[in-house]
């Protein structure tokens, strides 16, 4: 599925790119529960109509779903958030993490980079942290990368510059073996440009930041799927202004692999790593090693997790499980081979 609109998708065929109509089957599924809306990432069945068109007759089960939780309105309650998860792109082994390399003095979004990572990380995909624009900070990089790498832990990442192609060729060794990435980041980070360079020509289309505050212009507005010639798959996005987490598994525990490392360590198993005696977390922030705002990052993730759980959604959960029990099937299976 290579692009969704409402009601029709756009897919990859072997004979070319298609427009489909969703058949009854897909209408009523969608119908009775969003979360199996046609998604770009799908693999599909089609039914051949009369006059050569097609129709979606049905989606194949999701080997991993990237899925955001709500989009953080604000209730009169003064809470905000709310328990509908959306799925952003389906079968995605690798989840791209673009920041650009904007502020020579500043430090990176580190929090925004932590958040993608733990729904990265959820989603069953592979996530790797693209540092993008690496020619606009010069000397700034060294820093620059090892403040990410912190934010980061078990995940590469790498400097990439679209415009004279360094770190491109990393990206697509990434993509190695028929893999599908997604994209994501805020809007003007260079996503398409990114995509484009890995086309090696023009699909996406892009658009120069604001003078003033250096923002994008929302250019991208569709998900789509684009097939390289060198193989592999990769979803551009739209640029991300805030996504939420749902009731989550593991996925934050992974985004926080070095903290809950150091908690194994702590003196009491039940530690909060506030003031107990024994933290191994609090005395890793003592030493230097691990920055205060991590513990912070790790804390608030932690309570928005848990309380979009407490909110509870049993239609989203119920995809989560279904999709767990999918990938464990894939790798009892023969390593995870594509479709
Ligand atoms: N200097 C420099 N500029 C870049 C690089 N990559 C992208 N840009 C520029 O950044 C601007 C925004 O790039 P886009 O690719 O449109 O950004 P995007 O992330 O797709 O933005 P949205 O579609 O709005 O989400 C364009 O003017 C690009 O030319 C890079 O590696 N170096
Ligand atoms: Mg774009
Ligand atoms: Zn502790």
């Amino acid at each position: 599925m290579a692009r969704v609109d409402r009601g029709a998708a756009e897919v990859l065929h072997a004979s070319g790119r298609l427009q489909v109509h969703y058949g009854a089957q897909v209408r009523r599924a969608a119908a009775a529960d969003p979360v199996a809306l046609p998604c770009v990432g799908d693999w599909a069945a089609l039914r051949e109509l009369p006059e050569g068109r097609f129709e979606l007759e049905a989606l194949l089960p999701r080997r991993t779903a990237f899925v955001r939780g709500g989009v953080g309105r604000v209730s009169r309650s003064g809470l905000s958030g709310d328990s509908q998860g959306q799925v952003l792109a389906a079968n995605v082994d690798l989840v791209f993490v673009a920041e650009p390399a904007l502020h020579a003095t500043d430090t990176a979004d580190l929090g925004r980079i932590e958040r993608l990572l733990a729904l990265a990380w959820e989603s069953g995909g592979r996530p790797v942290v693209l540092v993008t624009k690496a020619d606009l900070i010069g000397e700034g990089l060294d820093f620059l990368m090892r403040e990410v790498a912190t934010a980061a832990p078990g995940v590469d990442v790498h400097p990439v510059c679209s415009l004279t192609g360094e770190g491109v060729d990393i990206v697509r060794g990434h993509l190695e073996g028929r893999r599908t990435a997604v994209v994501l980041g805020a809007s003007g980070a260079g996503k398409s440009t990114l995509v484009n360079a890995l086309a090696g020509e023009s699909v996406m289309e892009t658009q120069q930041v604001r003078a003033g505050d250096a923002r994008g212009r929302h250019t991208t507005v569709h998900r789509e799927l684009i097939a390289l010639s060198g193989g592999g798959l990769i979803i551009d996005t739209p640029g991300i202004r805030r996504i939420g987490l749902y009731d989550m598994g593991e996925g934050v525990d992974m985004a926080f692999s070095d903290i809950e490392d150091l908690a194994r360590r702590c003196r009491f198993a039940d530690c909060l790593h506030d003031s107990e005696p024994g933290c191994a977390v609090l005395a890793a922030i003592e030493d230097g090693s691990l920055p205060e705002r991590r513990l912070d990052s790790w804390n608030k993730l932690q309570r928005e997790a848990t309380w979009m759980a407490s909110r509870g959604d049993a239609r989203l959960r119920k995809e989560l499980q279904n999709k767990w029990k999918i990938i464990h099937k894939e790798m009892r299976k023969s390593g995870r081979n594509r479709p």
